[in-house]
């Protein structure tokens, strides 16, 4: 089973976060993948709801120092 969040990340310039940003998220409890578009500022997560949820990804962005929004 796996959910996708959107999550609008503001705040990237170059591609060394984008790096950054999908190695943190991909170490996380119940994350499948994710790939993030430093064109388009956002993020694409596949994601096992069972173990974590859209909310707690967006916070994690949040934390590392990105403007961060749930799109869907
Ligand atoms: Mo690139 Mo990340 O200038 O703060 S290293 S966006």
């Amino acid at each position: 089973i796996a959910n996708t969040a959107l999550i609008s990340i503001g705040g990237m310039t170059c591609g060394s976060c984008v790096s950054t940003i999908e190695n943190m998220i991909t170490q996380r409890k119940g994350i499948y993948n994710i790939s993030v578009s430093l064109d388009k500022a956002i993020g694409k997560v596949h994601y096992n709801p069972s173990e974590t949820n859209a909310e707690e990804i967006r916070a994690a962005i949040e934390d590392m120092g990105f403007d961060s929004t749930l799109v869907s």
